[in-house]
């Protein structure tokens, strides 16, 4: 067993109704759940923001939702507030099942940097652990599912690709935000990156 399929941030937020809500969110959860019996590891990630995190547009005087701004790691996008821990828009989709998930790994809980990616924070070199978890159980490739296809998905696979792992994104499983084009660009950097895109 080599392969891991690692289910990324299918949380209510992220899905229609929630704060920060991706059209179709909800439509892939049947098709996850499939996925999972057939995996013989399966791992889930949570985005998992304190209350003041600094991505939130809220936190920022005269910024609105999904402007950009500068942090000391890069540009960023601010988002409406989303997936505050402990909160119900935290709280996985209730359908998904989680039962079957080996290990659930939370992101962004660190106020002042924020983390798209399931394997390193925005200033791609914190790491979150999860790499170490996958080859401490020698897995060698991966499939991405979940959202959003153009910000969580995509930093997480070009980071795995990056890493080395052998990355497949399964694009029926997963919804974009596409914010400005970022899912056609997000695409390509995929592609680019060497993720076999299916
Ligand atoms: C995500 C924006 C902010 C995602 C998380 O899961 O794609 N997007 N936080
Ligand atoms: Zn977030």
């Amino acid at each position: 067993m080599t392969q891991a399929l690692i289910v990324i941030d299918v949380q209510n937020d992220f899905c229609p109704g929630g704060a920060l809500a991706v059209a179709g969110g909800d439509a892939i959860v049947p098709g996850i759940n499939a996925l999972m019996q057939e995996a013989g590891c399966v791992v889930l990630t949570q985005d998992w923001h304190p209350a003041d995190h600094s991505s939130f547009a809220s936190e920022h005087p005269g910024a609105a939702a999904y402007d950009m701004t500068e942090m000391p790691y890069g540009p960023q996008v601010l988002w409406p507030d989303h997936c505050v821990r402990g909160t119900r828009g935290a709280a996985f989709h209730p359908a998904l099942h989680t039962d079957p998930a080996d290990l659930i790994i939370r992101k962004g809980f660190r106020r002042a940097i924020d983390s798209y990616s399931a394997f390193f924070e925005n200033d791609r070199t914190t790491p979150t652990g999860l790499e170490g978890y996958l080859r401490n159980r020698g897995i060698t490739d991966l499939v991405l599912v979940g959202l959003a296809t153009d910000f969580c998905v995509a930093y997480s696979a070009q980071d795995a690709a990056r890493l080395g792992f052998d990355v497949t994104v399964r694009l029926d499983l997963c919804r974009g935000i596409d914010l400005n084009g970022s899912l056609a660009a997000a695409l390509e950097a995929m592609r680019a990156a060497g993720v076999r895109l299916v």
